[in-house]
């Protein structure tokens, strides 16, 4: 009898050495869409690394930064169609910018204001989410409307490693399965949440084959390989498109930060480990390999990262020239008619002189 996690493929094409471990897929010959995917990949982790930056002094809230986790949002976030259905959750940055989204909205949502999750970028996609799990059973509802209407789009949703030990996960692979749905799950395992390590979330040998019981598609990826992963996610979305099922993409990476601004991992990460992570970054991988093909060098380095400063720098200002949300609109959403304690609350707010009037 086989085992269910020996039917798990593992793909790969880039290893840690910017090797090819297989040949290339026809796409990856010409060098343009891994240009892409690397300038893409830049942009994110200076502007992932300016929310650090603006949070450490004082100028943003709490923010949970994706570094090392940059190929999948970017290859995902070009993948999907205009008309399909992103839910995300909150380490998706590139992919959102990938669809559309201003880092400055993104600034301005972890600066604590609910505004940057409305603006036009987002088009049909779902705002970013923090609870954990809550957006895979939103995922299954989208695709059953998708499936009802007749409609050829699909809905592609990602979370943690340690999110698909939750209950809403598992019975939203369940209705994917029994309601043969167009949905791709993506897990982002980038080995911890927050102090709790892989090796104890689960006793499974891969979170893909969660999967397995539900009758999906279940495929592990290197999540820091931009070929492997354009693959697969290709692969899913054709496959949820022509009615051929849903499936469950385990992308294998390394939280390279902190959990969020507020955590401090030197207190629980054995710093070997993230050591021997910093090797297999994703795109000191795809420089290398570009390189190594003579598609990139110092001079296009170089100009990129200088373009891309002045970009973030765009972003910034146009987050920090945002007026602040103001004391009324903490409490003017959540009911109709404003409850009587609610309301002294927000008096006493006011005459207290906290927050923007
Ligand atoms: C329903 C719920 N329970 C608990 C939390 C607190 N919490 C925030 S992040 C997190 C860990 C998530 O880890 P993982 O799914 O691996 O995602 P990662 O942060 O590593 O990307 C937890 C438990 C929450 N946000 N929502
Ligand atoms: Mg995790």
């Amino acid at each position: 009898m086989t085992k269910a996690h020996e039917t798990i493929p593992w793909v790969q094409y880039l290893d840690e050495n910017a090797e090819l471990t297989q040949p290339l897929p026809g796409w990856a010959e010409q060098p343009e869409i891994l240009v892409d995917y690397y300038e893409a990949m830049v942009f994110a982790r200076q502007a992932d690394q300016k929310a650090v930056a603006l949070q450490r002094t004082g100028k943003m809230g709490t923010y949970p930064s994706c570094l090392g986790q940059e190929a999948q949002g970017v290859v995902y976030g070009k993948l999907l169609e205009s008309s399909d259905v992103f839910v995300p959750y909150y380490r998706d940055h590139p992919a959102m910018v990938a669809r559309g989204v201003r880092y400055a909205d993104i600034y301005r949502y972890w600066g604590g204001d609910e505004i940057g999750s409305a603006s036009e970028g987002y088009g049909q996609d779902f705002p970013n989410c923090v609870p954990i799990a809550t957006q895979a059973p939103h995922a299954a509802g989208i695709a059953s409307a998708f499936k009802l209407r007749g409609e050829d789009r699909v809905v592609l949703t990602t979370c943690g490693d340690g999110a698909t030990s939750k209950g809403d996960f598992l019975e939203s692979l369940n209705l994917a399965g029994a309601w043969q749905l167009p949905v791709v799950y993506f897990i982002n395992n980038n080995q911890w949440a927050i102090s709790v390590p892989r090796s104890i979330q689960c006793g499974a040998p891969t979170l893909a084959q969660k999967g397995v019981g539900a009758g999906l598609h279940c495929v592990q990826v290197d999540g820091n390989d931009v070929i492997a992963l354009h693959e697969v996610v290709s692969a899913a979305l054709d496959r949820a498109r022509h009615k051929r099922g849903a499936t469950v993409i385990e992308a294998i990476s390394y939280r390279l930060s902190d959990h969020t601004t507020a955590d401090d991992a030197g207190r629980y990460r054995p710093s070997e480990e993230l050591r021997e992570a910093w090797e297999k970054e994703p795109i000191k991988r795809l420089r290398d390999y570009l390189h190594g093909r003579g598609h990139w060098g110092p001079e296009k380095e170089t100009a990129l990262q200088e373009r891309v400063a002045k970009q973030v720098q765009e972003e910034v200002d146009a987050y920090q020239s945002t007026p602040l949300p103001t004391i009324d609109d903490l409490f003017d959403y959540h009911y109709a008619n404003t409850p009587k304690g609610l309301a002294e609350q927000k008096e006493e707010m006011k005459l207290g002189g906290l927050g923007h009037d």
